[in-house]
């Protein structure tokens, strides 16, 4: 096992590796900015080092930096947690190179993953469904002209280097073809650095269904079911939940079953995340791969009762995955509110501050994931992810009463928060019924409710 694990992150996440190394009696060391001397990760952490000042490009996007905090705390693997440089390749690369593990899949997988045709490439020839279109990068217009003809609109263009939502565009028709694929061109470049396009078939009105997938560094990989995101605002996610009403167990063995075998087929090791989209009709393309622990993880935690922190590390240290996949099965239902430090009725727009009160609510199936307390300073220059809000019950319905129960309890004074927002939303008729998709959002307004 490791003898001391730096943390090269902040916030929330930053807290959560810190609890899974304390039950894995491993010390940690945590790194933080000017802006977060007084943040819980800094205080509870075994050793804590300012890497600089507060803009994340001279602190937690710094590698250099970084790399010299584990080099003197003596640290022998870094968590890089989610963001930051969780899916850097080289980052992981410098790491891997000075002996230090990165705790997530090798520089390779990083990269191949991180290029979005490639990733799908890789994912179509393990035999996982794809969304009809390019065979990877589509080399000029004259050549996307020809295939959009065949595949038809609506299609979708994105960036190869893209992801999360960034640098898409939908086509509808011929005449906006050109227009279109020029500037998805022009951006991507702008964005990314690099021009590189494909096409596909846009799916309509989508679920955004990922599979949780954990493998070892010994040819062995197990699912954890599926997370629903269908809840979005600009490809920021705002409720999950699992299982997904959308999937039945024998959907989820197949979601599952696939997803395993594509991330045994491209060697992967660590923690890993399919994205799918979901169609009317249940069929289900592979979109990405993040190849990190995500934000979202406690709702499959709390239907499988599971640590997935303390496997992702144990896995990283070498051990063999605990569990046969016959012996991993969900219990319950779990939701998960993002709590942001935003005012939602202003466009979600970012609310720093000092918060005056803070009290979290408790109580059967009630979990907080959260770095803030009363008094502290929610600094400007990073997201706005104040908690996580989880509830489970033993099924969605209680779930769902829970977590009305909780975000009423829940009480932060002193700055906008997206309570309320999850208030009116968790009570309409659609999310009730589990009757949503990722146009939900767009489509209702809960200003008028
Ligand atoms: C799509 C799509 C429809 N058709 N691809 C957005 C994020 C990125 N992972 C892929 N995305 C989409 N790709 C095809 N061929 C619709 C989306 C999409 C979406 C996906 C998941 C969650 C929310 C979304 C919101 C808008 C569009």
């Amino acid at each position: 096992m490791f003898n001391k694990i730096l943390i090269a992150n902040r916030g929330e996440i930053a807290l959560r590796i810190i609890r899974a190394c304390k039950e894995l009696n491993i010390p940690t060391v945590a790194i933080h900015s000017e802006a977060d001397v007084n943040s819980l990760h800094v205080k509870f952490a075994d050793e804590a080092i300012c890497i600089g000042p507060a803009s994340s490009s001279h602190s937690y996007l710094n590698p250099v930096r970084i790399m010299a905090a584990a080099d003197v705390s003596g640290a022998d693997a870094i968590h890089p947690g989610y963001g930051f440089l969780a899916e850097n390749d080289e980052f992981a690369d410098m790491c891997n190179s000075s002996g230090i593990k990165f705790i997530g899949p090798s520089a390779q997988m990083i990269r191949s993953m991180g290029n979005k045709s490639e990733a799908k490439r890789l994912m179509q020839e393990a035999g996982v469904p794809v969304v009809p279109g390019s065979e990877g990068v589509v080399e000029s217009f004259e050549v996307g002209k020809k295939l959009v003809k065949d595949i038809g609109f609506p299609v979708m263009i994105k960036a190869v280097s893209g992801g999360g939502g960034r640098g898409m565009r939908i086509v509808r028709n011929m005449e906006s073809f050109e227009m279109n694929y020029q500037m998805a061109k022009a951006e991507a470049q702008g964005a990314f650095g690099d021009p590189s396009l494909y096409i596909e078939k846009f799916i309509e009105n989508p679920r955004h269904i990922e599979i949780q997938v954990m493998a070892d560094q010994h040819g062995n990989a197990v699912h954890y079911g599926e997370r629903e995101c269908s809840i979005q605002r600009r490809h920021q996610k705002l409720i999950e939940e699992a299982p997904s009403a959308a999937v039945s167990g024998e959907l989820r063995q197949k979601m599952g079953q696939i997803a395993v075998k594509g991330a045994l087929d491209i060697q992967y090791e660590g923690a890993g995340t399919i994205e799918f989209l979901l169609d009317k009709d249940k069929n289900f393309y592979f979109m990405e791969m993040n190849t990190r622990i995500q934000v979202e993880h406690p709702v499959t935690e709390m239907v499988y009762d599971r640590d997935l922190l303390k496997e992702q590390i144990r896995m990283a240290a070498g051990e063999d995955i605990e569990l046969k996949q016959k012996d991993i099965y969900p219990e319950g239902h779990a939701i998960e509110c993002r709590i942001n430090a935003e005012d939602w009725e202003r466009n979600f727009m970012p609310n720093p501050g000092e918060i005056k009160t803070f009290h979290i609510p408790g109580g059967p199936g009630v979990r907080i994931d959260s770095h803030a307390y009363e008094r502290y300073h929610i600094p400007p220059y990073y997201d706005s992810l104040i908690a996580k809000l989880i509830t489970h019950g033993k099924d969605r319905q209680e779930a769902i009463a829970r977590l009305h129960r909780a975000l009423d309890e829940f009480v932060i004074e002193g700055i906008h928060t997206t309570i309320p927002f999850h208030k009116k939303l968790i009570a309409r008729k659609e999310f009730v019924d589990g009757d949503f998709d990722t146009g939900f959002l767009e489509r209702i307004n809960l200003m008028e409710q």
